[in-house]
Order: structure tokens, then C-alpha cells, then sequence
């Protein structure tokens, strides 16, 4: 093992999930360290994390926080986490930035729980304007460059999938209303490989890490 991918509760962290599948897709091999998260302030996060904040890898060396960064260092490795196209390249860059630094309506409205049905929870203007957004940023990416495959630039999951899986994991639990086409991209992701270990793994955590807040939502 060539280092350490620290990561939060899998059934709410959502930006480990993200840090997650980038280091699987580019086949480094480390360890997984898996924190029970408070939901902000957690000690053990702090104790170990340069941000205080989850993912955290630690690699050969490298020491890398947010999830965007460690993307990119990913990316290093495995070229093919962005396209090989310079536009296409381009638009992956620019969508995965935004999901980086937005939608905090929808994140704060339907915080990520897999182990749920919420179906029909947290819709508020606010948040439904991020998801309007997010289904024409889906539906757009994939008329324009998703051809031969299922995920928004084709065949391959790359970066940018990555970055809006957990997205998708809340559109799958709470069920906003949807477009054909996001519904159709939301099932390809969660049919991924990956998605569905981190799904399987998250079942598998001790019940004594469930917060009730994000528990009985109502
Ligand atoms: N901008 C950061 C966000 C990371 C983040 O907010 N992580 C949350 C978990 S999803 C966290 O570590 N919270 C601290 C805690 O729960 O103690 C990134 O892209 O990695």
C-alpha cells in the first residue's frame, strides 16, 4: 500500500465518495482509512486532516485535501479521468469545478443518505432551482459528447462522474423530479461497479455510526 484515502461514514459522506472513486478509477492502491463523521467538527477528522475535512489522501509522498485536487492527482496517473478531447476536456473541467464550489441549496435540502427512500423530501425553490440546473447540465452534457455510453462523456466514468455521483446518489433517494435522461444517467451510475461496492460497503457500517439528524427526516 502506497499510502492512506482517510474518508468519512460512507452512507453520508458524500465528498468521500467522490475522493473515493477517483483513487479506485486511477488504481492507486491504499489503504482506506473510514472515519464516523459527527456531521461537522468531527476530533478524529481534525486529528488527521490538513482542512479538518474528509477525503484525505496521503500518497507516495503526497499529502492532498479537496476533493477537486485530488482529482486532478488522480488524473496524473490516469490520464483518461478527463477526456482525451480538449473541449470535451474542457467542459468536464468547468462542470466539475462547479459541482466543487455550488448547489449548496440542494446539498443543505437532501443531505446524502443510502440507506433511505426520502422520495418526494426536500424540495424548496432553492433547491429545486439547483436541480433544474444539474438535469439541463446532465442533459446537455450527454447530447454533446456522451455518445457510445451510459455516462456523461460516453463509454468511460471519468472525473466528472465522479464528482456528481453523489449528486445522483440524492436524486436516487430523495426522487425529485427528473428528466429521461438524468433518470437514465442516474441508474447507469448507480449500476457502476464502484458505486455499487460503495453502496454495499455503506450497508455494511455499524448502526452506531447513524446521526440522527440525517435519520427520520420528515
Ligand atoms: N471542499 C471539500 C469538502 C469536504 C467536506 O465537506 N467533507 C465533509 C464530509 S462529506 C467533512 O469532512 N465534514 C467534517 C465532519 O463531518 O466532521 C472537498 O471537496 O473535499
Amino acid at each position: 500500500m502506497a499510502g492512506k484515502l482517510y474518508i468519512g461514514t460512507r452512507r453520508y459522506s458524500s465528498w468521500s465518495l467522490r475522493g473515493w472513486l477517483l483513487v479506485k478509477l486511477a488504481g492507486r492502491e491504499v489503504e482506506d482509512v473510514v472515519i464516523p463523521i459527527q456531521g461537522g467538527d468531527t476530533p478524529a477528522v481534525k486529528a488527521v486532516s490538513p482542512n479538518g475535512l474528509v477525503p484525505y489522501l496521503e500518497h507516495d509522498g503526497a499529502k492532498i485535501w479537496e476533493s477537486l485536487a485530488i482529482a486532478e492527482y488522480c488524473a496524473e496517473f490516469a490520464p483518461s479521468l478527463w477526456p482525451a478531447d480538449r473541449l470535451a476536456r474542457a467542459h468536464a473541467r468547468a462542470i466539475a469545478a462547479e459541482m466543487h464550489a455550488s448547489f449548496r441549496p440542494l446539498r443543505l435540502a437532501m443531505p446524502m443518505n443510502l440507506g433511505r427512500d426520502y422520495s418526494g423530501l426536500g424540495q424548496n425553490p432553492e433547491s429545486l432551482a439547483d436541480i433544474a440546473h444539474i438535469d439541463n447540465l446532465f442533459t446537455t452534457t450527454r447530447a454533446t459528447y456522451g455518445d457510445g455510453g451510459p455516462y456523461l462523456f460516453g463509454a468511460a466514468f471519468n472525473a466528472a462522474d465522479a464528482m456528481f455521483a453523489p449528486v445522483v446518489a440524492r436524486f436516487l433517494t430523495y426522487a425529485p423530479p427528473l428528466s429521461a435522461t438524468t433518470a437514465a444517467y442516474c441508474a447507469a451510475v448507480r449500476a457502476h461497479p464502484l458505486v455499487s461496492l460503495w453502496y454495499d460497503l455503506a450497508a455494511a457500517e455499524p448502526e452506531s455510526w447513524r446521526l440522527d439528524k440525517y435519520e427520520g427526516l420528515k
